[in-house]
């Protein structure tokens, strides 16, 4: 039952603020631990639905440079930021093309940042759902922006739709490969394109042809997408790039888009957490139940084809249900 109560000793203390309990449930999600469940349960109902800001696109761009920078930026503003890497070190991006990629600068003393990293575990959309649950235990937990860095594979990047309610699709001049990389499903996510080293030259023509791009695209919901120019070094842009995020933030109020995003986002869980389930009963059933492992034996044996058994066996659970 989802309704606020007694919480069990692992919520209050991430209620409290204690790093090390929220350090340790994100890592029972992360494995799948169902340690995790209590604490998602008890703290479902005190989250508060804060701005998650994804900042995604390919190797090396800069996404954890202006991170690092938003961050000083709403720090310094007072308000407190969790930060969440996704796939920092997967076999399919290894990290920068040229090994120099930033690390995130780490405060000991300050409790208003939180980082932590989220190493994929098989699919990407097993990824996005522990993503999710992660940045809720952080919305719980009394952050005031979540950021979340998703780095290198397309798919990953697209599945952190999911979890994001304002994305960020960050390049960098001489758009070049990159417009593949916007094609394989980054340029339509996008509520922000962010090209980033514009000290370096191509920066201007950069921007023109996102903005051609943008001016082509169709873009449902009422928001056309915004494109900034930044630099971490020297800083230049980030306060445009925050304000259009914050702008992003306030259309999705106003719209209403907040609310449809988030039913659609949860419908998509519950279904994807109902799914998980039964496919593990399922297998199960196929592995124990005799009547089932004969029908397996079946199609191994070519005297029944996958799809009718796949009907068999969902008859066969309706009818034990
Ligand atoms: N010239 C220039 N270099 C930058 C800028 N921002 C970041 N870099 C450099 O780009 C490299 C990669 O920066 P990261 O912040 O690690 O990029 P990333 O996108 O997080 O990289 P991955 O996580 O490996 O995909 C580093 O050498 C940075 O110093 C910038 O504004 N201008
Ligand atoms: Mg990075």
């Amino acid at each position: 039952m989802t309704r606020p109560g007694p919480l069990p000793s692992a919520a209050r203390a991430i209620v409290k603020g204690d790093r090390r309990a929220l350090a340790r449930a994100i890592t029972a999600i992360e494995n799948g631990d169902p340690a995790a469940d209590p604490v998602l349960r008890a703290l479902y109902p005190r989250t508060r639905g804060v701005p998650v800001v994804g900042i995604a696109g390919p190797l090396g761009v800069g996404k954890s440079s202006l991170i690092n920078a938003l961050v000083a930026k709403l720090r310094t503003e007072g308000r407190t930021v969790a930060v969440v890497a996704v796939d920092p070190s997967s076999p399919f991006s290894g990290g920068s093309v040229l090994g120099d990629r930033i690390r995130f600068e780490r405060s000991a003393d300050d409790t208003g940042v939180f980082f932590r990293s989220m190493a994929s575990r098989g699919a990407a959309g097993g990824l996005a759902a522990a993503t999710l649950e992660a940045t809720r235990l952080l919305d719980a937990a009394g952050f005031d922006v979540v950021l979340v860095e998703t780095v290198g594979s397309g798919q990953v990047d697209v599945a952190i739709r999911e979890v994001a309610t304002t994305r960020v699709v960050v390049v960098v001049p001489h758009l070049g490969d990159e417009v593949q990389t916007l094609k394989a499903g980054l340029f339509e996510i996008a509520d922000v394109f962010c090209v980033n080293k514009v000290d370096l030259p191509g920066a201007d023509l950069a921007r023109r042809d996102l903005d051609d791009l943008v001016a082509l695209g169709s873009w449902p919901g009422g928001w056309t997408p915004v494109v900034v120019g930044t630099s971490t070094a020297p800083p230049s842009g980030l306060d445009d790039l925050w304000a259009a995020v914050e702008a992003h933030e306030r259309h999705l109020d106003a719209s209403g888009g907040r609310a449809a995003d988030e039913r659609r986002r949860l419908s998509g869980e519950i279904v994807g957490l109902v799914r998980d389930r039964v496919g593990r009963d399922l297998i199960d059933r196929l592995e124990r139940d005799p009547e089932l492992r004969r029908l397996l034996d079946r199609v191994v044996a070519r005297s029944l084809d996958p799809r009718a058994a796949a009907d068999r066996l969902l008859a066969s659970s309706r009818r034990s249900r």
